[in-house]
């Protein structure tokens, strides 16, 4: 015991001592210096103390005059405490302000140097620790994570030449062209400012008054309401850096590229119905899935892919690079997979890292720069500007998880909270007290020198003809779709729109969704009861197009030489893995343990995760004596928790399922979210339950291409084993069944 004690106190020490010499530059392993610091005295880290290091003796009681006194205003411990207490809270960041954060690395496959001479870009030996934050952007900081949203996906790398963030979405487009627009566009997304109502939701009339009178937002909308907006988890989810940026490399030559995060796991989103009960199950959801993934080991992992343009190249297509509401389709430029990124750590001090960690898309190194789109433009000022104030000063960059591991020296100095303690009495360039330093650094020293880009215009207030089109992609998005996702796109719409209170502002809507795709408006135009308006409404208060008769607005329309690309659906994505998924077994007293053991067990040598769900916790006896752990009682689980579920056989189990609401309710959904189920025995008694005196559905039961709809019958007897079920889950979803089986 006394052993261990002084271990602590000696990994402690050393802590402190680290800290305390990172903080002072001090060297403490000098005798004399160590014993100015009393480094004895605060080897006792296991105390309580105040922020000035006095140990505190009461830490539950204020100072008062008398047992039954008032409290005294000499109290400095109570009123350190409480005044640390009341500033505890920082702004929350305006958009993004729900996040969650992990560590990990990235590593090159094979050196770039052809086209960048960005060091961790052409080391293929060498990881470069990243820090990764996923977000929604609409809600506030303790809003659900199933919003129906765009997903921030904003990578710090922490690379030797300093940092670079690639801050970017899970969608490769966004709703306007021209950063001026962007407070109108998050003033109309937010909450409406007379009753903040509803909270984290585009569903409501400022967000569809603000798109009904923007084109521009067409493409970008049609992401937002199809399956991407309410992914299965961040670990299954693409990122895109949206603009379009420059390589360059070691002989000034430079390519436009666009950046691609590929998940291992493949994309996969949850349906809409799912989405909204999740919220209210756990509205931590993303965030507990992506802390429990890295804490059990199953480390997420994405792919770099780069699109590379050569700079010839720039006026080839039939939209402008430059405009950040078009994607550049991967049938026109490949996306080539250039390196992988793992998450394996999760943050210490959600505080301290996920929420001071600060990104900046103007944080560039050698060997990457930017383009002329506005709106990256317009992002380079905002982020300092609005970090300046949420983090409280100038030196948001020395908080340890914004630091670089390259050293910083400059002659910025001061102001609000600083850290660094500079030494010597210059601040200043040049100079020759200190020799000139720190000195500038050429080039070929790993100077940072932006592309010497040619520029002749004149100055105007305006935008180009080339970002007139709002609408061609936006087809080619929806054109590229299954069936399913399709029908989802068309509830989306019909959802949110049947939000809208204003009926002017759904016929605009549909005006603009008719030029996207005229099943599309006429399907949303059913269920809202209204009619597709012949030819758009004028956008008001808006300059496009700038000349022309605004009654006469013709949408521009320019022909894509892509009319479908596969990489825009879900539907093509990887489904040969089942790893992380969660798999729920619904059981009673008396279920048979043996097919809970075997499944078990072939669902864990694929990586799958196992909860055993009944109607209590605690145990439950199995149909042979066994005692059976179970994980979750019907009470705190549900369906939209769980990937996939398997209800083994036993009589007396079943009949007990039967009997319970919540065992019910669970099959139900899974079956209605089209779900893997897979049932043993008199398992198959509860799917029954569901449609009682529905003949065809029992015999349907019987027939043989259930498989093909998601349902395993009687796992490892007449030819079906477990891996039947496994292929079932990879594929995620049966979509199939929404077509199939009309729900009761
Ligand atoms: Fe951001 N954005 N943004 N954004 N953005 C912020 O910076 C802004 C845009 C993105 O996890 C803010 O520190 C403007 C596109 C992510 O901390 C702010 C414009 C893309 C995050 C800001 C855009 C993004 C932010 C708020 C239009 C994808 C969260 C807090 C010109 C490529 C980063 C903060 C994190 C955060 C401004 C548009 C991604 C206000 C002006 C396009 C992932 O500065």
């Amino acid at each position: 015991m006394k052993e261990r004690v002084e271990k602590i106190k000696y990994r402690k020490t050393s802590d402190i001592r680290a800290a305390d010499e990172e903080k002072t530059g001090i060297d403490s392993t000098n005798e004399k210096v160590s014993s100015l610091m009393h480094y004895t005295e605060l080897s006792a880290e296991e105390f309580l103390t105040t922020n000035q290091g006095i140990r505190v003796n009461d830490n539950h009681n204020s100072l008062k005059a008398g047992e039954r006194g008032p409290t005294l205003l000499e109290d400095f411990l109570f009123r350190e405490k409480i005044t640390h207490f009341d500033h505890e809270r920082i702004p929350e960041r305006v958009v993004h302000a729900r996040g969650a954060g992990a560590h990990g690395y990235f590593q090159v496959y094979k050196s770039m140097a052809k086209y960048t001479k960005a060091k961790f870009l052409t080391d293929p030996t060498e990881k470069t620790p990243v820090f990764v934050r996923f977000s929604t952007v609409a809600g506030s900081r303790g809003s659900t994570d199933l919003a129906r949203d765009v997903r921030g996906f904003a990578v710090k790398f922490y690379t030797k030449e300093g940092n670079y963030d690639l801050v970017a979405n899970n969608m490769p487009v966004f709703f306007i062209q021209d950063a001026i627009k962007f407070p109108d566009f998050v003033h109309a997304v937010k909450p409406e400012p007379h009753n903040e109502i509803p909270q984290a939701s585009s569903a409501h009339d400022t967000f569809w008054d603000f798109i009904s009178l923007t084109p521009e937002s067409m493409h970008m909308v049609m992401w937002l309401m199809s399956d991407r907006a309410i992914p299965r988890s961040f670990r299954m989810m693409e990122g895109f850096g949206v603009h379009t940026f420059r390589l360059i490399n070691e002989d000034g030559e430079s390519v436009f590229v666009k950046f691609h995060w590929k998940p291992l796991l493949g994309v996969h989103s949850v349906v809409w119905e799912e989405a909204q009960m999740i919220s209210g199950k756990d509205p931590d959801f993303h965030r507990r899935d992506l802390w429990k993934a890295i804490e059990t080991g199953a480390f997420p992992e994405w792919e770099l892919g780069v699109q590379i343009i050569p700079e010839d190249d720039e006026d080839k297509y039939e939209f402008d690079l430059l405009d950040p509401t078009k994607i550049v389709p991967e049938e026109l430029v490949p996306v080539q997979c250039i390196g992988k990124m793992t998450l394996n750590r999760n943050p210490d001090n959600f505080f301290a890292e996920t929420e001071q960690v600060a990104f900046h898309p103007g944080n560039v190194v050698p060997g990457i720069d930017f383009t002329n789109d506005p709106l990256l433009q317009g992002r380079l000022f905002s982020y300092i500007d609005t970090q300046l104030t949420r983090l409280g000063g100038p030196n948001f960059h020395e908080i340890p998880i914004n630091r670089p591991i390259a050293p910083v020296h400059n002659n910025q100095r001061d102001g609000h909270m600083r850290q660094t303690i500079n030494r010597g009495n210059t601040s200043y360039q040049p100079n020759t007290i200190e020799d000139g330093y720190p000195i500038q650094a050429k080039s070929v020293e790993g100077g940072f020198t932006s592309y010497t880009e040619r520029i002749e215009a004149n100055k105007i207030r305006g935008r180009s003809r080339s970002f007139f089109d709002h609408f061609s992609q936006a087809t080619l998005f929806y054109n590229s779709q299954s069936n399913a996702e399709k029908k989802h796109i068309i509830d989306a719409f019909s959802f949110e729109l049947g939000k809208v209170k204003r009926v002017e502002i759904r016929q605009r809507m549909l005006g603009l969704l008719n030029q996207v795709d005229e099943t599309l408006a006429t399907n949303v135009a059913d269920a809202l009861g209204l009619a597709v308006p012949g030819k758009p409404e004028y956008p008001m208060n808006h300059i496009i197009p700038a000349d022309g008769d605004p009654k006469e607005y013709q949408p521009v329309k320019v022909e894509q030489s892509i009319k479908r690309s596969e990489a825009l659906s879900m539907a093509n994505t990887v489904k040969n893995t089942i790893k992380s998924r969660q798999i729920a077994i619904l059981a009673a007293d008396g279920v048979d343990g043996y097919s809970i053991s075997q499944m078990k067990s072939a669902l864990a040598a694929e990586g799958a995760k196992t909860a055993i769900i009944a109607p209590t916790l605690g145990y439950i006896e199995s149909a042979t004596g066994e005692e059976i752990k179970v994980d979750m009682s019907f009470l705190t689980a549900a369906s939209v928790l769980f990937d996939a579920v398997y209800v083994p056989g036993g009589p007396k189990s079943s009949a007990s399922l039967k009997q319970s609401t919540y065992a019910i309710q669970f099959i139900y959904e899974a079956y209605k979210h089209c779900k893997a189920i897979a049932v043993d025995d008199e398992g198959v008694e509860l799917l029954k339950v569901l449609y009682p005196g529905n003949k065809t559905f029992s015999d349907t039961l019987q027939a043989t291409d259930l498989a093909a709809k998601g349902i395993i019958m009687n796992v490892n007897k007449k030819g079906v084993t477990s891996k039947d079920f496994i292929k079932a889950i990879a594929q995620h979803r049966f979509w199939i069944r929404e077509e199939f089986f009309a729900v009761v």
